[in-house]
């Protein structure tokens, strides 16, 4: 009787584990390269598990440089339409990060992360 209870109560976390983590689908959108000074443009296209765009969230973003102590920023992102949410960053140093995305959609939270890299562009 115990040991069933216990079983129970695992397969019930695991169901909440798995159901949070698939709640949005989320493609971020960075530039490969950034002119320093200037500030980038990040965009973030969020689809609920319906495939449909998720309008009205509050969306903000941390970036953090992976593996080092500075760098870190974070951005609001404002809604443009569609389920896209675009940003203004301003990097400082070329590199590996991480963008940990924190939404907030009718009070359902969510916190997802994306990594990407971008390099100075030395073009102009
Ligand atoms: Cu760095």
């Amino acid at each position: 009787m115990k040991k069933a209870t216990g079983l129970i109560i695992i397969l019930l976390l695991v169901m909440m584990a798995s159901c949070s983590s698939n709640n949005f689908d989320i493609k971020l959108t960075t530039p490969k390269s950034f002119s320093p000074g200037q500030s980038s443009a990040i965009q973030l296209k969020i689809l609920d598990r319906d495939g449909q765009p998720v309008t009205g969230a509050k969306v903000s973003t941390i970036m953090k440089m992976q593996g080092m102590s500075h760098g870190d920023f974070s951005m609001k992102m404002q809604e443009t339409g569609n389920g896209v949410y675009v940003g203004k960053a301003n990097f400082e140093m070329e590199g590996d990060y991480t963008a940990i995305i924190y939404i907030d959609h009718n009070g359902e939270k969510w916190k997802g992360e994306k990594r990407f890299s971008i390099v100075y562009n030395k073009g102009q």
